[in-house]
């Protein structure tokens, strides 16, 4: 045989097959083609009397070859053909599991007779992540293996377990120390001399006291509620259901024809552009990868307010040490206690241990003196969103830091040139927004500043990845990527109301696109004071349009005392946390409309509010492209898939552009200009746009 990434080698009557395709020995067509050379050579060597199946590199197969779905290579050497080569061999065949076995990875492993993994070895089928369901008898083996509720489970979460979980579970046979591939090999010639049988999974019949009788219409029912709209799912369920009740050979088949409907699917090219999207949102342009980076091993924070903490347990988590300085000391106690009481409320939950809980407050302590920051290798400032108290931080933090040291702000509309230059080292200095509550959300918007040294910029970033964020760069500008986005999407949110919709009806048509949360309910959980402050120091600024209409809406309950969930009423009234239409919105919205001269109109369609909301965000995300303040196009979807609940069904607001068509945008944007004017120029057309959409081009496209 003679494949670049498939070879064997022998050590006596044992075969050892080895897949060796960095980085992660994804299940490629050149792949599966040498496996089935290899294990075609096997069937027609008497001399063989087991065989290992293993992989080279960090890990065995992390699944099939994402890239290769929906082209010409995915229907080459079908995956089913390499399993029935392995399974009808008459020799016993070893798979040595170590790293992430995942997908197509996991079936190639179930397709193997027995299974031998590392102690930190993790199994899983994430397939449902991708939109995408088990194709290469997922399905079919694992509830065979397994049980039908097991296997269930662990489609329908894509959550790996750990090589423990799998031993009790039976998915592999034994947890082996040391050198695995030797392990492997005298647990295959253990086999071998005591002739054990070949163990076929697909021969099995699902263990009946796993199917209870309400198994599938409960997870129905939970899928209704949790995955509105998802396909992979219910075809998982469809696929179980067929694995009981059909041979095997027929769920195969069925389970192909679904994982093909799956595959074309819109929304598995969605999940499948922010798989890749999100990889490549780490990579920065122009910084070489073996550019040596600044360690941090050492983490102080200014400001112990609730945001100050949600930072502080992201490294805490990941055990790295934190200072935490506060101007007072009961504010200081306060911060400290609140991280200490979310620590125990999550072990309460049994998600973390006592001790775990001791072991990270043991990791951070408190400051009221600057000067303690002297040791950190990265500084963060999380005070007040005020320019002046900014400032002043930022100048201490340059006079109190280490040479060498990172200087990082989290403001989250500030400019951070110019707080960059306020520290006096503004190489130093980066913006890391974080996005509340800190120790939940993945995002991390990383600005870069004009002057930010690129081994800042590249050392925040891979920080990023240990802290477990997802990270994406952007320039300096108001609001950076995400809210920057957010103020037209809001403008128009405001306008709708003045115009005679109702907080209900714009969340309700938002949300039924997708969105996590309506506008309405978001602000009011963010905090219509909040909101409004940022207005008001826009306009004092004078970088509002000058539209006296802008924004007033938040404005006015702003004014009226009315602060969103936590004051009981903001766009809506608040019945505990439930909000509830609230008829003095309505007036008041109507009074606006007077004062202002806006029209109220009574056909307010749901298509309208969804395209007036989403259309100019992503005109603006085209701005921000054209500007150079995001680096691609999917570093915006990444942002509001991770920031903003944008539905991942849709890929974010790019891909949802792209999937609806640029021409369509424009036509739209202009159509709204017509009708609504556009002396504020809130509907010209970006020029990146409109250059894309006569060249018939995408965004992100070649
Ligand atoms: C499937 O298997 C379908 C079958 O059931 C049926 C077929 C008929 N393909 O994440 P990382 C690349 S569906 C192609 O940064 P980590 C990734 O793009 C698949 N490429 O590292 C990146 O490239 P680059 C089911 C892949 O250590 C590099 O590897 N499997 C694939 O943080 C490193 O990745 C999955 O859904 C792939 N399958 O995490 C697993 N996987 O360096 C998806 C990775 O150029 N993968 N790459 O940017 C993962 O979850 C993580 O990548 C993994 C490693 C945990 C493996």
């Amino acid at each position: 045989m003679d494949s670049p990434v498939v070879t064997m080698t022998r050590n006596g009557a044992i075969a050892v097959v080895t897949i060796d395709r960095p980085p992660v020995n994804a299940l490629s067509a050149d792949v599966r083609r040498g496996l089935l050379d290899a294990f075609g050579a096997l069937a027609s060597d008497p001399s063989v009397a087991g065989a290992v199946l293993a992989c080279a590199g960090r890990t065995f197969v992390a699944g099939a070859e994402i890239s290769e779905f929906g082209t010409a290579a995915f229907s080459e050497a079908d995956p089913n053909d390499v399993h029935a080569a392995i399974e009808n061999l008459n020799i016993p065949v070893v798979c040595a599991l170590h790293g992430t076995t995942l997908g197509g990875g996991m079936e190639l492993a179930l397709a193997c007779h027995y299974r031998v993994a590392t102690p930190t070895a993790k199994l899983g089928l994430p397939e449902v992540t991708l939109g995408l369901l088990p194709g290469g008898g997922g399905t079919q083996r694992l509830p065979r293996l397994i049980g039908a509720a097991d296997a269930l489970d662990m489609m329908l979460s894509g959550a790996p377990v750990s090589a423990q979980t799998a031993l009790e579970k039976d998915l592999i046979d034994v947890i082996v120390e040391g050198n695995l591939l030797e392990a492997a090999q005298r647990f295959v010639g253990e086999l071998v001399a005591t002739r054990a049988p070949l163990r076929l999974a697909s021969e099995l019949e699902v263990d009946r006291a796993s199917v209870s009788p309400t198994l599938f219409a409960e997870s129905r029912a939970s899928l209704a509620k949790k995955a509105r709209g998802a396909i992979a799912p219910a075809r998982i369920v469809d696929c179980v259901v067929a694995a009981v009740t059909t041979p095997f050979a027929e769920g195969l088949k069925y389970e192909r024809d679904l994982f093909v409907e799956c595959m074309n699917s819109p929304q598995s090219a969605a999940l499948r552009h922010a798989f890749f999207a999100e990889r490549e949102a780490g990579k920065i342009p122009g910084i070489a990868k073996d550019l040596s980076l600044r360690s941090i091993g050492k983490v102080g924070i200014v400001g112990a307010g609730t945001m100050g903490g949600g930072i502080a347990m992201n490294f805490l988590n990941a055990g790295i040490p934190v200072v935490l300085l506060e101007v007072r000391p009961d504010a200081l106690e306060r911060g400290l206690g609140i991280i200490r009481k979310n620590y125990e409320a999550t072990a309460s939950k049994g998600r973390m241990t006592l001790e775990q809980v001791e072991q990270r407050m043991a990791l951070c302590s408190g400051t009221l003196e600057y000067a303690e920051l002297g040791g950190c290798d990265l500084v963060i400032e999380a005070v007040f969103e005020n320019m002046d108290i900014k400032k002043a931080v930022m100048a201490r933090l340059g006079e109190v830091c280490k040479p060498g040291a990172i200087i990082a702000t989290n403001t989250s509309t500030l400019d951070v040139d110019v707080l960059a230059a306020a520290s006096g080292r503004a190489a130093d200095v980066v913006g890391m927004h974080f996005f509340s509550p800190a120790n939940v959300m993945r995002l991390l918007e990383v600005v870069r500043g004009r002057d930010t040294a690129p081994e800042v910029l590249a050392s925040v970033m891979a920080l990023a990845r240990t802290i477990r964020k997802v990270a994406v760069v952007s320039g300096v500008c108001f609001g950076f990527i995400g809210n920057r986005m957010l103020e037209p999407y809001l403008r128009e949110c405001e306008f709708l109301l003045l115009e005679g919709a109702t907080p209900t009806q714009i969340d309700r048509a938002i949300e039924t696109f997708g969105m996590a949360m309506g506008p309405c309910r978001m602000i009011d959980m963010a905090g219509v004071d909040v909101a409004a402050k940022v207005v008001l120091e826009r306009r004092k600024e004078g970088a509002l349009p000058a539209d006296p209409s802008y924004r007033v809406a938040c404005q006015m309950l702003f004014e009226l005392g009315r602060h969103g969930q936590k004051s009981g009423a903001g766009y809506y009234r608040y019945e505990g946390r439930t909000p509830v239409h609230d008829a003095e919105v309505d007036r008041i919205m109507e009074g606006l409309a007077r004062q202002y001269g806006i029209a109220r109109r009574s056909d307010i369609s749901d298509e309208e509010i969804v395209e007036r909301c989403l259309y100019p965000l992503i005109n603006e995300g085209a701005m921000i492209l054209e500007e150079g303040i995001a680096y691609r196009a999917g570093d915006i979807d990444i942002v509001w898939l991770n920031g903003y609940g944008f539905p991942a069904l849709k890929g974010g607001p790019m891909h949802a552009a792209n999937v609806i068509g640029l021409e369509q945008i424009v036509a739209c944007l202009d159509r709204y200009a017509d009708k609504r004017g556009n002396t504020f120029g809130y509907w010209s057309v970006a020029a990146l746009l409109g250059d894309l959409a006569t060249a018939e081009r995408e965004f992100g496209g070649a």
